[in-house]
């Protein structure tokens, strides 16, 4: 399938997705997020592909929603399309691992885009914030919920309610992103973790990210049941034996994904 705003990049177990409105510093339009919601699901039926790295351009992941087609839409119009839900969020049901690289700005939809992957990785470039006030109206597409999960509720309410932007150092420091990487090495780096992701085994891997995101919705001990019951379920693939085996053994494993 052929895509006009983003593009894919295979690397390996690895797809690479930029997206790629550079005149509009990659503003999520209604046609770029449904592509990338048409590429996820393409993605997810691929044998081939074990980790998704998501990024855009070296001045801007995404600077947000794309205000001007938005300006102009009535509450009915946005009531009735489901604006945000209904192509935005595909990435928070996609099972593989998702990596955010982010340089430049990651602003309003931008940020919430890049929490919906599993992890942030930063350039030095980088500039998350939530600037929807600015606009007369709010975050949509989660900002006010995680972003305060991730960040803690002071800093939340503060970029919410100021539009002030952290650089990458400050988020790491709270929590936002990973690893802060030189601007030069964001691809490098992004793809090198995602490869050491896809080496490993994918269906341990996906029970990996399952049991984490768990921890978002339940309470903890019900978190740590469903930890244990897929802990156990481990225990009956092939790839278990083989990884236990295989240190047993001083060699490095093969995992069939079994
Ligand atoms: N939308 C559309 N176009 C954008 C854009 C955006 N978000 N951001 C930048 N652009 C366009 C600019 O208009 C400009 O286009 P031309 O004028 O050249 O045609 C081009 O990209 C380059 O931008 P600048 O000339 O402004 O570049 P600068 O380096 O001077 O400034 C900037 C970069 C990122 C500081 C600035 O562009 C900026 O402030 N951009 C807007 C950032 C922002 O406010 N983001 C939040 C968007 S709102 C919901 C309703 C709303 C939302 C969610 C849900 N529901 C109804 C449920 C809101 C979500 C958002 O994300």
């Amino acid at each position: 399938m052929n895509f006009e705003n983003i593009i894919l990049e295979r690397h390996g177990k690895v797809m690479l997705i930029r997206l790629n409105r550079p005149n509009a510093l990659n503003a999520l339009s209604p046609d770029l997020t449904k592509e990338l919601g048409l590429a996820l699901d393409q993605l997810e039926k691929d044998d081939e592909v074990a980790v998704v790295v998501l990024t855009g351009s070296e001045k801007a992941f995404a600077a947000g929603a794309d205000i001007k087609f938005m300006k102009d839409l009535t509450y009915m119009d946005v009531y009735k399309m489901d604006f945000i839900t209904d192509t935005w969020e595909r990435i928070t049901s996609f099972r593989k691992p998702t990596i955010a690289a982010v340089a430049g700005y990651a602003l309003g939809g931008g940020c919430e885009l890049a929490m919906m992957c599993d992890f942030i990785l930063a350039a030095e470039s980088a500039k998350f914030g939530q600037p929807e006030i600015n606009l007369g109206t709010i975050p949509g597409a989660g900002g006010t919920q995680r972003l305060t999960r991730f960040v803690g509720k002071s800093k939340a309410m503060e970029m919410v309610l100021t539009a002030r932007l952290i650089d990458a150092q400050e988020a790491e420091r709270c929590g936002l992103v990973s690893r802060v990487i030189p601007n030069d090495k964001l691809i490098e780096e992004a793809l090198a973790t995602a490869q050491k992701i896809a080496a490993l085994s994918m269906p341990i891997v996906m029970m990996a990210k399952d049991s984490v995101n768990r921890s978002y919705e339940v309470s903890l001990s019900e978190g740590v049941h469903f930890e244990r019951r897929l802990f156990h379920s481990t225990f009956a693939t092939e790839d278990q034996k083989e990884g236990m085996n295989a240190f047993a053994e001083k060699r490095k494993p093969i995992f069939k994904n079994k």
